[in-house]
């Protein structure tokens, strides 16, 4: 494989398998001077750990972080940030009736076919597991982003099947209600309702899909390179590579379709912008509006129900999972997502400075959200996505 590597100039290069003895990553590009200690990680690693709730895998990983280099007297120093973590409760003799087995829907099929040979056990390299490093290379990147510009990136799961937020304003979005609860909900009154649908879900053997949505504010105008570098295209690329994702929208994404021109674009007034379907990137450039991204993730394919597959030598067999998987594989992809925003965010501001660093601010700064209280930048569509989608 050769590309395990994500990033030009905070380019952070991940390894291990679900199974193995350790998964780590090396970021390398670190700006000297952040202070970063062992008591950053666990926050974001426990949003993302297995085993903290019946609501996703009962694999229980310490995910205890070892910072190998990089680091001196709790301050980067600019050489590659190396971080290791040891995998503790792998369970691998529940995968010895799969080995040679094809789960419909897994990419054992893939990687048998790329390569000729496949680590069977926990799905392998192919495994959600890898997923750890990224959000441990990301608590470095949140932490500069929030140090040096006040970016804050944050994640809440916006569908579960067909389950979507009833008491929901996307400008307003109730960021205690989302870490209050095993959902990352954003809607109090019906956490009770999940849980029951999620136990049910669990019970039957059956899984779902989910979409988890990422705003990323604070955000300075001018990130993002055009043309092979857009902002969009990169978070495109980035929240793609997490496994099971199906598809990633910026701003208003697929509705932008049956929309008009006149209420996509966003209207400026003196006090700023009116709306903002654009999702804050312009021609793959950040405009200084929120950054809104959408991630959809597709139902988890390991389950206990029995299917019809082949194995390696070509046999018709029956497939029946018997590892600790998750129901829905979305739920605790929240924090996922949010670490690959900012992994692009951290790459593009660097590359940004390196590029136009001399250009310094220019005029009209405009701002982000206009005041909706102002009675003259009062818009019906004021800082809303269109009415119909969430
Ligand atoms: C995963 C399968 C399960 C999950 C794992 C992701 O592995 P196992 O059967 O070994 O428990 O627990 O998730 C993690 C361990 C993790 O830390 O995310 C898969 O197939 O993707």
């Amino acid at each position: 494989m050769a590309s395990n590597t994500f990033g030009k100039l905070f380019a952070v290069t991940t390894f291990g398998e679900s199974h193995g003895p350790a998964i780590g990553c090396v970021i390398d590009g670190c700006p000297p001077g952040l202070a970063i200690a062992p008591e950053d990680f666990p926050h974001d690693l426990e949003r993302r750990a297995t085993g903290r709730t019946r609501h996703t895998s009962a694999r229980h990983e310490a995910d205890e972080v070892e910072i190998l280099s990089g680091v001196y007297e709790g301050v980067t120093t600019g050489t590659p940030v190396a971080l290791l973590i040891r995998n503790t409760d792998a369970r691998s003799k529940d995968y010895a009736n799969i080995a040679a087995q094809f789960r419909p829907g897994h990419a054992d099929y893939t990687y048998w076919q790329k390569y000729g040979i496949r680590d069977p056990r926990g799905g392998g390299r192919s495994s959600a597991r890898e997923t750890t490093m990224r959000v441990a290379a990301a608590v470095v990147a949140k932490k500069w982003l929030a140090e040096k510009y006040g970016v804050q990136v944050r994640g809440y799961l916006a569908q579960i099947g067909d389950v979507t937020p009833r008491a929901f304003d996307v400008d307003n979005v109730e960021w205690a209600v989302v870490e209050s609860n095993p959902f990352f909900w954003p809607d109090a009154t019906q956490v009770a309702e999940l849980e029951s649908y999620m136990d049910a879900l669990r019970k039957s053997g059956d899984s779902v899909g989910a979409r988890v949505d990422v705003i990323a504010d604070g955000l300075p105008p001018g990130w993002g390179e055009p043309i092979y570098g857009k902002l969009d295209g990169e978070l495109a690329a980035a929240l793609m590579s997490i496994n099971a994702v199906k598809g990633v929208e910026i701003g208003d994404g697929f509705a932008s379709v049956a929309q008009k021109g006149s209420l996509h674009r966003d209207e400026i007034s003196a006090d700023g912008f009116l709306s903002n379907h654009a999702g804050g990137i312009l021609g793959g450039i950040s405009t200084g509006q929120d950054l809104r991204c959408s991630t959809a993730f597709k139902p988890t394919s390991s389950l206990r129900l029995p299917v019809q597959s082949l194995d390696t030598a070509g046999n018709v067999v029956e497939v029946v999972t018997t590892g600790r998987h998750d129901p829905c594989v979305g739920i605790r992809a929240t924090p996922i997502c949010e670490a690959m925003v900012a992994l692009v965010l951290m790459d593009q501001a660097l590359r940004h400075r390196a590029q136009c660093g001399d250009v310094g601010e220019v005029s009209p700064r405009i701002p982000a959200k206009a005041d909706p209280k102002k009675p003259d930048s009062g818009k019906p569509d004021s800082g809303k996505p269109d009415s119909g989608k969430r």
